[in-house]
């Protein structure tokens, strides 16, 4: 049976005209392009680099780039229905969208000069180039602020030592957004595919987000041009203002996963007969989708209020916190109650539930997580930092 998305409060009469619109074609393309293809991309642990054309023209890379870039002018309301229609079609789908947008095209037009934002925003916006975003080490991941990797001034430009991990698209980037400790404070820089002295092999052997490519980008002594270096911002501040506008995304992601997962609980357990009647006649399975439907209307009007705050300039960090670890957290207890509604079935791969309880759990830690952002929240309620 079609999808059928959970709406109990008739929230979809609270979209514009357009947002309905972008969310439809989304959803259209992500049922008939990308499901046919996830179980056997997620088993074989690749994703379909050869849609990046079709999601190009479905305008999902850097949707809220001005057009004059190459971008769609999108508000943030839409933006995030783009994240919520992916993810239900696979995480790493939305992973490989997101960065792309929010991690490379956002510091780029954000921080970038004019340059850099000519050559690269169409390029990137057009998906006929690739872009990851180099922030967590080895030994640095939830404090960033620790990062080993250096950058140091030359007469010609900047020399760059050190090694990032977990990165989403590094082994198919042509661009990696490099955050870097120099004696000036912490820089971003745009470091090219083919530059000497850097690789980004890919990390396997995950059993989550497995239809998306995570690598490590090693540097060694990388010579980059001045023209490299992202000009308009120092300090933790740049790399974390990327990840507001990631984490916004996400937090609507959480939501499409967990629609996808009720949506097809609730169906199988309809048709699903134990002990001579259906199963979703059984008070305890009625219970569980009750909470679950509960929580999902929750974590829409969360999403749904921040986007339009987000879109009058009031939304904050700390708010955007809550909406990622809300409902990426939502997600992944939907999903896992959703995998057990479905048995024995619920661990196959003809099935979408176990597959996105397995990303999930990738998400639940990327982007900050959820005790990361548990301290953000207890930071802004009390005034006191508690991450030291
Ligand atoms: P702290 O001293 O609090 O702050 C340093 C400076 O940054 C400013 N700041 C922010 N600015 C913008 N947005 C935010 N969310 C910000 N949070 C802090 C702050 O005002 C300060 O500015 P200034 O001007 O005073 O220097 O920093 P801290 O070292 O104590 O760390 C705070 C903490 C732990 C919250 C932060 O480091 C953090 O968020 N850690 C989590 C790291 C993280 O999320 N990494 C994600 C890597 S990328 C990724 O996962 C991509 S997955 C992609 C995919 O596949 O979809
Ligand atoms: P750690 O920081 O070692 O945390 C381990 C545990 O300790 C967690 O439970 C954490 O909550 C807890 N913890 C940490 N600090 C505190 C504290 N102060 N108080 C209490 N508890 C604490 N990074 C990028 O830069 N770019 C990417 O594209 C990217 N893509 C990713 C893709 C995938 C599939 C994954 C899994 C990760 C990706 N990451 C990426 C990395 C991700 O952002 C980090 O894994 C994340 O920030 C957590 O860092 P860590 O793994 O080092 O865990």
């Amino acid at each position: 049976m079609a999808f059928q998305q959970l709406d109990y409060l008739l929230l979809d009469d609270q979209f514009s005209e357009d947002e309905r619109m972008v969310r439809d074609t989304v959803r259209a393309w992500v049922t008939e392009r990308y499901l046919p293809l996830a179980m056997e991309h997620f088993e074989a642990g690749t994703f379909p680099l050869e849609l990046t054309p079709e999601l190009a023209e479905l305008g999902v890379f850097g949707p809220t780039v001005p057009q004059e870039y190459g971008g769609a002018g999108m508000n943030s309301v839409a933006y995030g229905l783009i994240c919520q229609e992916l993810e239900r079609g696979d995480s790493g789908l939305r992973s490989y969208v997101s960065v792309q947008g929010s991690l490379v095209m956002y510091p780029i037009f954000a921080y970038g000069s004019e340059a850099q934002k000519k050559r690269w925003l169409p390029l990137l916006a057009s998906g006929k180039a690739i872009g990851c975003f180099g922030l967590t080490e080895p030994d640095f991941g939830s404090n960033p602020g620790g990062m080993l990797t250096t950058a140091k001034k030359t007469a010609d430009g900047w020399v760059l030592n050190g090694r990032k991990m977990w990165i989403t698209n590094g082994t198919v980037s042509d661009v990696a957004v490099v955050w870097a400790r120099a004696e000036e404070g912490i820089l971003g820089f745009l470091v090219e595919r083919g530059a000497k002295g850097f690789s980004a092999p890919e990390q396997k052997h995950k059993f989550s987000l497995r239809a998306s490519i995570t690598s490590e980008l090693v540097l060694e002594d990388v010579q980059v041009g001045k023209d490299a270096l992202l000009p308009n911002v120092k300090g933790l501040k740049g790399p974390l203002g990327c990840l507001n506008q990631a984490r916004y995304g996400i937090a609507w992601g959480g939501l499409g996963a967990a629609f996808a997962c009720f949506d097809e609980a609730l169906q199988y357990s309809k048709s699903r007969i134990v002990f001579d009647k259906p199963l979703a006649g059984f008070q305890l399975p009625q219970k569980k989708f009750a909470d679950m439907g509960t929580q999902i209307t929750m974590a829409q009007l969360l999403a749904l209020r921040l986007g339009r705050l987000k879109d009058e300039g009031r939304a904050t960090a700390a708010m955007v916190s809550m909406a990622k670890r809300n409902n990426v957290m939502l997600g992944l207890e939907v999903a896992r109650t959703c995998r057990d509604i479905l048995g024995a079935n619920g661990i196959s791969l003809e099935y979408q539930v176990g597959r996105h309880m397995c990303n999930l759990e990738s998400v639940v830690t990327y982007e900050g997580t959820h005790d990361i952002h548990t301290l953000a929240i207890g930071q802004e309620l009390t005034g006191i930092p508690a991450f030291r």
